[in-house]
């Protein structure tokens, strides 16, 4: 199984994201070899109770070889508890912009004495193939292990991101560049205004510094290499919504281009 422990800008963690309440395409990526599959209740109508059906896809289809991380719409304890006690592998806390926030998430994800998440992981130890089968027994090892990734997407969350970087008990943070961005008063996924590199490198040696994995979504992969440089460690790089947008116009291309040079 990869660990996010392991992620590493020289062996980075690629993964990918779930919009779809089906089980089918959480089989379909859990099986294609991702590293993470980020199961985002944030953007898409998702439900606790179909975020759950989805992380334990994965896991069996990947046989816990694909890490499963709920991004929860808010910070909102309900949502941190209903994911990681349906047995996500981490969470991913979108728009954290001060140290309060971070220290909230952390309370929310991990049991005393670091936070004061309440026990009842009765459907956690169903998404771990090898654990003992028992929520005392997920309480006790599968969850000193869980992944708390806290989003940095805004202006205020750059100027405040040592103090957030600094709390203790998280894992990780994503950057949602579309976010950050539009904060900075810019558009679109990418760009090299020196604004957001400043932020983007700013975060990158905070997180050397600090320990703490970075990591960002990418709307086109060929951005990873420069970001590699900077100390990003992990990517998510597409989803099931657009792989089958694509798939599908692939199909159709390739399947019109037969026609056009058929002879009959
Ligand atoms: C953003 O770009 O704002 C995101 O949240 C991407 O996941
Ligand atoms: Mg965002």
């Amino acid at each position: 199984m990869a660990t996010f422990a392991s992620a590493s800008p020289s062996a980075p963690l690629l993964g990918s994201y779930l919009m779809l309440s089906s089980t089918l395409s959480a089989y379909t990526l859990g099986g294609a070899g991702f590293d993470w599959v980020l199961i985002d209740m944030e953007h898409s109508p998702l439900s606790s109770s179909d975020a759950t059906a989805l992380v334990h896809a994965v896991s069996v289809a990947s046989r816990n070889k694909t890490l499963t991380f709920v991004r929860t719409p808010s910070a909102g304890v309900e949502y941190v508890k209903w994911a990681l006690d349906g047995g996500a592998n981490g969470v991913v806390v979108p728009m954290i912009q001060s140290r309060e926030q971070a220290d909230a998430v952390v309370a929310h994800a991990r049991y005393p004495p670091v936070g004061q998440r309440s026990f009842g992981p009765f459907y956690a130890p169903y998404a771990n193939l090898s654990g003992d089968g028992t929520p005392m027994g997920y309480a006790s090892e599968t969850a000193k292990h869980v992944s708390v990734i806290l989003m940095i997407e805004s202006a205020a969350g750059v100027e405040n991101a040592e103090s957030i970087m600094s709390t203790p008990g998280i894992s990780g943070i994503f950057i949602g560049p579309v976010d950050l961005r539009l904060s900075l008063g810019l558009s679109g996924p990418h760009g090299e205004e020196e604004v957001y590199l400043r932020a983007l490198e700013k975060i990158a040696q905070l997180g050397k510094r600090l320990d703490v994995k970075v990591g960002i979504f990418v709307a086109q992969t060929s951005v990873m290499p420069k970001l590699q440089q900077l100390g990003f460690s992990y990517f998510l790089v597409g989803g099931d919504a657009m792989f089958l947008g694509n798939g599908a116009r692939a199909a159709l291309t390739a399947a019109k281009d037969v026609l056009k040079n058929s002879k009959i």
